[in-house]
């Protein structure tokens, strides 16, 4: 893509309310814009790092044998009744009438309506245990929208749900969940912690959140130390791996704040290795038993023909909120670095162009379309601007590697740099190389 074509309306002057760093970098680099309060457009920039993410989180659900479908957005008022959950949710849950009178809502998740489908259509142990997910917009009527997409009304979620006829059976669903998030947020380029959590409107009585450590997060952790130093390649797929991991996680103190004690975390945690900051929720999962199978009878046949309700759980990821939760992770002292896996392109060719010369701006079209014959995902700031702005605006932009054609380079070397690091001169096989790996 050219830079001068791509449609990345770079914003000035910022609203008072962007009070956060995330808000305010992807209002200045045209990523998203507000619709009204809490509801936000996707433009191209902000659209392409979060279908990274959420393309991500998909490989990493299929990988553990969770299989993607597509729920609408919008539910019947009837199954919200059964869970009870129709009263309870209370204002948050967006309620509409269609035109015959019937209640309608935008779905807030999706426990009941996955449940209606399960409950129609499996009838017997032997077609489980079974996992679904899907990735689909929600809307919460959010009393305090803020932090830009970080607590938004309309956001993008992926939402998993198991089904499994023991407790016990269903703690491993559960456990592969677990691994499957602790791998999804490694791959995203974040250290994100689970931690033991409450379980709100959700239910259940097994909890964790995964939290990324951020000043600015809306979370306060109290943890140990030592949970950011477990080596995670440990752990293999099978059920005892698994366990293990869990048991690993479980013995180091992590909790949010609904779950603190102080006696305890003193009594548990060192001085020196306590850790008490704030952190950005990227993702929640739930194991609630019958709370929903039960009032919607939701049962199968287990082994001796008898009914029983299906132990479920619910895991959720914030897809669309992971895209401000990598900028608040990885934008400091005015530079923003996307994580390789995520950046919106893998490079950008920064020729330095004037009105007299535009010799660079012709090398740099030929070293593009070489890259982009070779999958690269590239950006070419064709814009004719002085060299300083023009690196302002991508310290900004945050594509983590750039070639730079200026006075540096020669013949077939050109300046390559990493951002945060110091440049250096290298042929373009070479460049290629390190694009690659
Ligand atoms: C789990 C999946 C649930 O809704 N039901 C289905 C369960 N959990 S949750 O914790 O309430 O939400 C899951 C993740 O969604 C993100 N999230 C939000 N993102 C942006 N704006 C919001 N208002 C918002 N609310 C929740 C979080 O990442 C959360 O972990």
């Amino acid at each position: 893509m050219y830079l001068s074509k791509l449609f990345i309306p770079i914003t000035k002057d910022l609203p008072a309310e962007a009070k956060i760093k995330s808000h305010q970098l992807m209002l200045r680099t045209g990523m998203i814009k507000q619709s009204s309060a809490g509801i936000y457009s996707w433009l191209p920039l902000g659209f392409k790092v979060m279908k990274k993410i959420e393309k991500i989180v998909r490989e990493e659900q299929n990988l553990i044998g969770a299989q993607e479908m597509l729920m609408p957005t919008i539910q019947s008022s009837e199954i919200w009744k059964e869970s009870g959950r129709y009263e309870d949710y209370g204002e948050e849950m967006l309620r509409m009438k269609d035109r015959q009178g019937r209640e309608i809502l935008y779905g807030p998740t999706n426990e009941e309506l996955i449940t209606d489908i399960f409950r129609t259509s499996i009838k017997s142990y032997k077609s489980l245990p079974q996992i679904l997910y899907h990735i689909q917009w929600k809307f919460r009527d959010e009393i305090r929208p803020r932090f830009g997409v970080m607590r938004c009304r309309e956001f993008f979620m992926k939402d998993a749900y198991s089904f499994d006829l023991s407790d016990e059976e269903a703690k491993n669903s559960y456990n592969k969940m677990f691994y499957s998030y602790i791998r999804t947020f490694n791959r995203l380029g974040l250290k994100a912690i689970p931690m033991a959590a409450d379980t709100g409107p959700i239910g259940g009585d097994l909890s964790h959140e995964f939290v990324i450590l951020a000043e600015t997060g809306e979370s306060q952790i109290y943890a140990d130390k030592n949970i950011l130093e477990i080596d995670l390649n440990q752990y293999k797929f099978n059920d005892s791996s698994l366990q293990k991991m869990r048991n690993d996680f479980s013995k180091i103190y992590a909790v949010t704040d609904e779950k603190y004690n102080e006696d305890e975390f003193n009594k548990k945690v060192k001085k020196d290795n306590q850790m008490i900051t704030k952190g950005i929720e990227v993702g929640h999962i739930f194991y609630f038993g019958d709370k929903y199978s039960k009032p919607m009878n939701c049962s199968i046949d287990d082994k001796d023909g008898k009914k029983t309700s299906v132990k479920m759980g619910s895991y959720g990821i914030g897809v669309s909120r992971l895209v401000g939760a990598a900028i608040e992770a990885n934008y400091n002292n005015n530079i923003m670095k996307w994580p390789k896996s995520i950046s919106p392109f893998d490079v950008v060719i920064i020729p330095s162009i004037s009105k007299n010369n535009k010799e660079n701006l012709e090398k740099a079209k030929k070293i593009y379309q070489d890259l982009k014959n070779q999958n690269i995902d590239v950006l070419l700031d064709d814009v004719d601007e002085n060299m300083s702005n023009k690196f302002k605006k991508h310290d900004l932009i945050g594509v983590p590697f750039q070639i730079i054609i200026g006075s540096k380079s020669e013949g077939n070397n050109y300046e390559f740099k990493e951002l945060n690091s110091k440049s250096e001169i290298l042929n373009l096989e070479k460049i290629k190389l390190k694009l690659k790996t």
